[in-house]
């Protein structure tokens, strides 16, 4: 059968296809639909774990109880995820396991750039590296049986282009889930010292033999044809290799770790010049290079930054200035991102903004607080660095004195994530920072997942609903004090109470998330006569409002169409311009 589906489905399809019977991981773009997909297929256990160490812990644990088993997260999550994965390449597996990584060329959605395959090489494990939907369908069989017949995990790679662009994909025979006995091991999953010698020494050898394996496997294919060119490529990148130089000779990298050095050798050897187009890091490059082979083109003409295209490719092969893209039409309003109309965010970031505090960020839709008009987030690191950052700030602060106790900001789902150990180092490290936690019942950043504050499991099923009062009064807060953001002067009192309180202090806001629980309210408007057009409105930054009007009779307007009567803009207005509109039901939203 011929499905039409993004490499993400195809993953999933791959994974319910060929006898995986356990799935965890954490949202992240661009991996996500991956585990929901897998979800919407309902016959296949899977869950969303609160960080993406758990879930490639959980996943160990499926595999060792003889399951094959993924577990799936964007590139950063990796980070999160490492402590188990570099000592998991020691233990090796009983049931096949992939750890599927999801990369972001270009930044589209995320922090950095990073490129995974650099965690394959450092973790000394066999990645595969799709171009399309039917290579990642095709990869998941490939790798549960790489990774059961060398007893290695195995990380499966995408990227943004990869995991959301739609190909056909023609499904394989299934194979039916088989459950392997529980492998109970002691030298092989106790990595104390002297079994972790022993171990150490077999993941060399067994990167040996999966060298071999890559010199023959056709995942690595070599297409010849016009020799005065020859490209090395993997990914999404050999489609633009293609489209630039459709005659071009071309080994295709299937697996990017380990190389296969004999069939790179023998390539070189066909072709008058090599290239090698790779985004992100210039991984095949460095070790090509360290195989004494000439490479004509490579990272001294493509950047190390963002995804590569044909433009980039041709100059590069041809030795033209870089082009840079497509310049951005002149004269169109700028229109930076801001929070949806009615988002809780909005009115907690419209008093930090006032108040003029010193903001620890986080990760979520939160951190458009950092954007003007709002200008109010002063740090943006990594999920759960919010608090601990501020920790660390509070304590220079006593040092340096006269200054005032910092705030950090941080979402539900990246509380849980790992904003909990920060706040635990907070309290037992005798802290001095006011945290505002916006429990918006979701993570919502990501698209609403589900999060163990939901009530509902990945699969849809009633769970245990973690309330987060409790939780933080357990770590050892005192002072846990709820707030309504909506509220503008509540909110205002609530944090001037925090911030004059010593020691660490909590607000958690409970509103949730209007777009995931599709809350609708009857949208406001504005009396014209009664609006001086002082613009105090347009400092909340909602989409909804606009200016109507020219010159001095410039007044404001609500869009009804988008506005979803949170009433927060209203709350600026000193003229009482801004009510309710009448008979308004917000059928459009
Ligand atoms: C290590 C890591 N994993 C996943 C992500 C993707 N991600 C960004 S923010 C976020 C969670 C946002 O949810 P929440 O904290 O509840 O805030 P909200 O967006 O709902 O306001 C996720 C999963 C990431 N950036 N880093």
């Amino acid at each position: 059968m011929k499905k039409i589906i993004s490499g993400n489905e195809a993953i999933a399809l791959g994974f319910t296809d060929f006898g995986g019977v356990f799935a965890s991981g954490y949202p992240g773009t661009p991996s996500t639909e991956t585990l929901e997909e897998v979800a919407r297929h309902g016959k296949v256990y899977c869950e969303w774990a609160p960080n993406e160490k758990v879930a490639l812990e959980s996943a160990i644990g499926a595999s060792i109880a003889g399951g094959r088993t993924i577990a799936t997260m964007k590139h950063v999550g990796v980070n999160v995820a490492a402590d188990a994965l570099m000592t998991l390449t020691q233990t090796g597996v009983n049931a096949g396991l992939i750890l599927m990584v999801s990369d972001d060329p270009g930044m589209h959605s995320s922090q950095n750039e990073q490129d995974s395959r650099n965690y394959a090489k450092f973790a000394k494990v066999p990645m595969l590296d799709p171009s399309d939907s039917q290579e990642a369908y095709d990869f998941v069989k490939a790798g549960f049986e790489i990774s059961e017949q060398f007893d290695t995990p195995l990380m499966l790679r995408t990227t943004t282009r990869i995991s959301h662009a739609k190909g056909i994909v023609e499904q394989q025979e299934k194979i039916e889930p088989q459950i392997r006995d529980l492998d109970k091991n002691v030298p092989k999953y106790v990595m104390l010292p002297n079994f972790g010698r022993i171990k150490h020494a077999e993941i060399e050898e067994r990167l040996l033999r999966l060298k071999e394996f890559a010199e023959t496997s056709p995942l690595n294919r070599v297409e010849l044809k016009d020799t005065e060119l020859g490209i090395i490529t993997c990914g999404v990148a050999y489609h633009h290799v293609k489209e630039t130089y459709p005659n071009a000779s071309i080994l295709k990298l299937g697996m990017v770790h380990p190389l296969p050095e004999n069939k790179i050798r023998e390539f070189a050897s066909k072709v008058d010049r090599l290239m090698i187009v790779e985004e992100l890091d210039g991984i095949f490059e460095e070790q090509i290079r360290a195989m004494g082979i000439n490479v004509d083109v490579g990272k001294d003409k493509i950047s190390f930054c963002g995804e590569v295209n044909t433009d980039i490719i041709r100059s590069a092969a041809e030795d033209q200035p870089v082009a840079t893209g497509t310049a951005p039409v002149e004269g169109l309003p700028q229109r930076p991102p801001v929070f949806c109309p009615s988002c809780a965010h909005r009115g907690l970031f419209t008093i930090l903004s006032k108040l003029k505090v010193f903001v620890s960020g986080d990760i979520g839709c939160y951190t458009l607080g950092a954007l003007p008009p709002m200008g109010a987030m002063h740090t943006c690191i990594d999920m759960g660095a919010s608090i601990s950052a501020a920790h660390g700030i509070a304590k220079v602060n006593e040092m340096a004195g006269g200054r005032e106790k910092p705030v950090a900001v941080i979402g539900d789902s990246t509380f849980f994530h790992s904003g909990m150990t920060g706040l635990l180092s907070m309290a037992y490290n005798t802290g001095n920072a006011l945290v505002i936690i916006m429990d918006n019942r979701t993570t919502g950043m990501t698209g609403g997942q589900e999060n163990p504050g939901t009530g509902k499991t990945l699969q849809g099923l009633p769970a245990r609903q973690v309330e987060i009062a409790p939780l933080v009064k357990a770590l050892g807060i005192d002072n846990v004090v709820e707030l309504d953001a909506y509220d503008l002067k509540a909110t205002e009192a609530a944090i001037k109470k925090g911030l004059e309180t010593p020691g660490p202090y909590v607000l958690i806001d409970k509103n949730p998330c209007i777009l995931r629980y599709k809350i609708r309210k009857p949208a406001m408007t504005v009396e014209t006569d009664k609006c001086t057009g002082c613009r105090a409105c347009l400092r909340v930054a909602c989409m909804a409002l606009g200016l109507t009007g020219s010159g001095d009779k410039q007044t404001v307007r609500v869009d009804p169409n988008i506005c979803n009567g949170c009433g927060v803009c209203t709350q600026m207005c000193k003229f009482d311009a801004m009510h309710e509109l009448e008979g308004a039901n917000n059928a459009n939203l």
